[in-house]
């Protein structure tokens, strides 16, 4: 499955490889978005396939579902699964206490909704996303269309008196229009270089009139395995 990848691409294979490890027979598994959980469902796809592993697949977005429904995995709504035993998901950030930034594939709020509704969160990823301090990926927030500009207006002004080192932000675009997300919302991307008190940061965004979810995965995570470039994995 793996042939001859780029030393990211192998980082990206070899932790989502590991991850698998994880899965039992019998378990609901909450299926994340991006390239690296795409490597983590193709896996899954093989055992099903191959090895008859009996396993229920939550979706986090449309392209995650259709993936998982190609590679042969059952897929279900999370109300007919009604609560997770574990799910695996890529990471555009994580730093030492395995807080994230996700949402970097527009999907944040599926994506955080199944992993809170989990038993256990994994996150696969290159080491790449390893951190000391979270922010220097922009943090996307998903907001309401309506009043979008007055939102990020909003927004701007809170993060003055937040402990951000950038204060601006911009519409995620897709081509000349927003980009939409499964739920029919903008994402905005909040360029804040450093962020000092992701808590405090997640918690005041999400109280902000328009604000659905913002993408800081804050005490989420239960474990991060690390792929890297020469095929080594760390799981931490
Ligand atoms: C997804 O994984 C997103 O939240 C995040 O942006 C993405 C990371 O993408 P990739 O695995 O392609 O680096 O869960």
């Amino acid at each position: 499955m793996s042939g001859e990848l780029s030393p990211i691409d192998k980082a990206k294979f070899v932790a989502a490889k590991r991850s698998v490890d994880f899965v039992e027979d019998g378990m609901r598994v909450g299926l994340g978005t991006g390239s690296t959980a795409a490597w983590m469902v193709r896996c899954l796809g093989e055992l099903v396939r191959e090895d008859g592993l009996r396993i229920k697949g939550v979706p986090t977005s449309t392209r995650t579902a259709q993936l998982a429904r190609e590679v042969g995995i059952e897929v279900i709504s999370l109300d007919e699964a009604k609560w997770l035993d574990l799910t695996i998901d890529g990471a555009d950030e994580f730093d030492s206490s395995l807080n994230l930034i996700k949402g970097g594939g527009g999907a944040l709020l599926q994506e955080k909704i199944v992993a809170t509704a989990s038993d256990q969160m994994i996150v696969i990823a290159d080491i790449g996303k390893q951190v000391d301090a979270l922010g220097a990926f922009p943090l996307p927030i998903e907001v309401i269309p309506f009043g979008w500009q007055t939102t990020q207006a909003l927004v701007e002004e809170t993060l003055i008196s937040m402990d951000v080192l950038g204060r601006n932000s911009t519409l995620r675009m897709n081509g000349q229009r927003p980009f939409v997300t499964d739920e029919g919302n903008y994402i905005l991307d909040l360029h804040l270089n450093r962020i000092g008190d992701a808590r405090q940061l997640a918690m005041v965004l999400n109280q902000m009139p328009g604000v659905v979810e913002n993408g800081l995965f804050i005490d989420i995570c239960d474990c991060v395995i690390v792929g890297f470039g020469d095929g080594r994995v760390e799981v931490r």
